[in-house]
């Protein structure tokens, strides 16, 4: 039997797997770290493993050997292997798009084949990616000109969610391993500011655009792209420049040459790539051009080795089956409403926004793959910011706050800028908050402390706040593939437990089409009635005072 057919599946909550969970939660969950701590003096190893260079130490959650048994369980009535295997294969578990899912193929090496409606697609990969490194060293090299046979020293990558979100962040944090004398800009919102302030002080001479987008639909990434070429042909004056100043990241050749793109400088991807999980394809092309075609390689090198240690690591040993699994753990017996994701790096600044749109538009759904309404809950918001800072602004929710908030601590062992003590400094900050968070500080504590006793409410820390502390060797290429594969695999983990398509977005459809329509409208000047009275008088005032 095929997992993907999910209509043959038992409703999540008859599984005798979540059954036990759910009773096991009424024993457990008064249960405090403290405590379990104490009564197992090895947990901080217990709970803990080390594969493909990550360190993940999970002992600081509210489980017991049971809990992780009882989850396990859960994954295997799931029918997680075989979803694995499935996703690997090239079923098309995708199934409202009727698509295979195969981010995993564009790390996959040469010598490995992935067959897709009959045609091995792995050649294709490396096919694009020899391509793309070609282009990146000449531009790099300086031996790609301009129309006026000057070099490119800005690269403006043009997109939006998957085509920029990914891009953006890995160029933040692989900058170390950059090309320092190139200028890296990327244009995303519609709202011109984005366009205006990325090019205000560039040379269009000196300046490539990659209009990065699958459908080359896309009315923001259009919109902004069409205002590029008017911005190069003002300077350049002539339709030929386009071909020197223009490259497209897309899989539609027909719009991408109505554009008047040369597909000869197009870069081509699959529609079994989802846009969330694109930034090691084609639409990495702004980081291949940042950190150079090895780079680029070692990182989709990092990727695979996840892939791999996903594909065939034990459960119990599956970092991002582990990660997944404890997700859901807090989401649906917990009523943990949100993740929070803490890198404690610099270079990780937009590693959170980009986490949202992979998490968060994965499992953002409320249907099951059979169609039916979900009776309990699935993705939670993920959100964070790089420690420290964080840890000045909204951590004080996370220690005594009503919420429960479970969090990923992400540190380095070695810095990238060995400066003084700051690493140790920003180090010891990732094991107090975990330590804080988990153990809080005891009325008796404080009392110890000499507190008077009108200020010792406020200043106990219950603790039994659980977290993930996830240790890494150092920030490289590689480190940051497999980074993004863990986090990947277990939004996959999770939307298998959960039933749910992790592929799909329809979602973002509905405010796309109602945009278009009011789009519009907005161009005339005569008064609009055909919404609601909110939507009506929300737009006409704005044509009132826009004048
Ligand atoms: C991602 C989504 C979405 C998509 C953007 C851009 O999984 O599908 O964020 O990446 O809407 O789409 P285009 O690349 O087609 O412009």
């Amino acid at each position: 039997m095929s997992t993907s057919s999910a209509a043959t599946q038992t409703p999540l909550t008859q599984l005798p797997a979540w059954k036990a969970l759910a009773t096991h939660y009424e024993k457990i969950h008064t249960e405090h770290l403290r405590d379990l701590f104490k009564n197992d003096p090895k947990r901080g190893t217990r709970f803990a493993v080390e594969a493909e260079g990550i360190y993940l130490d999970y002992s600081k959650h509210r489980i017991t050997e049971e809990t992780l048994k009882l989850l396990l369980q859960l994954a295997e009535e799931s029918g997680l292997k075989a979803r694995i295997d499935a996703m690997f294969s090239g079923e098309k578990i995708n199934t409202t798009e009727k698509r295979a899912v195969l981010h995993v193929a564009l790390r996959a090496p040469k010598s490995e084949k992935i067959v897709v409606d009959g045609e091995d697609v792995v050649p294709g990969v490396h096919e694009v990616l020899d391509r793309m490194s070609a282009f990146a060293d000449r531009v790099r090299s300086g031996e790609w000109l301009g129309y006026t046979d000057k070099p490119i020293k800005n690269i403006i990558n043009i997109g939006i969610g998957g085509s920029d979100l990914g891009p953006v962040m890995a160029y933040e944090a692989l900058r170390h391993y950059s090309q320092r004398d190139l200028v890296f800009r990327f244009v995303s919102n519609i709202d011109g500011t984005d366009f205006a302030e990325a090019t205000h002080d560039l040379d269009p001479e000196e300046t490539l655009f990659i209009i990065s987008s699958k459908t080359f639909t896309t009315l923001e990434t259009m919109t902004n792209a069409h205002s590029a070429r008017t911005w190069a042909l003002k300077a350049l004056k002539h339709q030929a420049a386009i071909a020197k100043h223009f490259v497209a990241v897309s899989t539609n050749a027909a719009e991408v040459s109505k554009f008047g793109i040369d597909t000869a400088n197009m870069f081509g991807f699959w529609d079994w790539v989802g846009g969330r999980y694109s930034m090691d394809s084609a639409i990495g092309l702004s980081t291949m051009l940042a950190v150079g075609p090895d780079n680029f390689r070692k990182m989709l090198a990092g990727f695979h080795s996840i892939d791999e240690h996903f594909r065939t690591a034990p459960f119990e040993k599956n970092l991002p089956v582990l990660l997944g699994l404890l997700t859901v753990w807090y989401a649906d017996f917990f009523g943990a409403q949100t993740v929070a994701v803490l890198p404690y790096d610099q270079y990780l600044k937009r590693f959170p926004a980009y986490l949202q749109q992979l998490t968060m538009e994965s499992n953002g759904k409320h249907v099951t793959l059979s169609g039916d309404h979900v009776n309990y809950e699935t993705g939670p918001i993920f959100w964070g910011e790089p420690g420290t800072n964080g840890q000045h602004s909204f951590y004080q929710l996370i220690h005594q706050g009503t919420h429960l908030i479970p969090s990923d601590f992400i540190g380095f062992s070695k810095t990238l800028n060995k400066l003084g003590d700051h690493h140790d400094l920003l180090m010891a900050n990732v094991f107090a908050q975990a330590e804080a968070l988990a153990f809080g500080k005891t009325a008796e504590e404080v009392k110890a402390e000499g507190t008077p006793a009108w200020l010792m409410p406020h200043r106990v820390f219950e603790g039994n706040r659980p977290s993930n502390t996830i240790l890494v060797e150092k920030l490289t290429p590689e480190t940051l593939g497999k980074l993004v594969a863990l986090y990947e695999h277990s939004v996959f983990t999770q939307g298998t437990i959960w039933q749910i398509n992790s592929f799909d977005q329809w979602g973002v459809e509905l405010g796309k089409v109602l945009a278009k329509k009011i789009g519009g409208e907005l161009e005339g000047a005569g008064e609009i009635t055909t919404h609601d009275s909110s939507t009506n008088t929300l737009i006409n005032f704005y044509k009132k005072q826009r004048g």
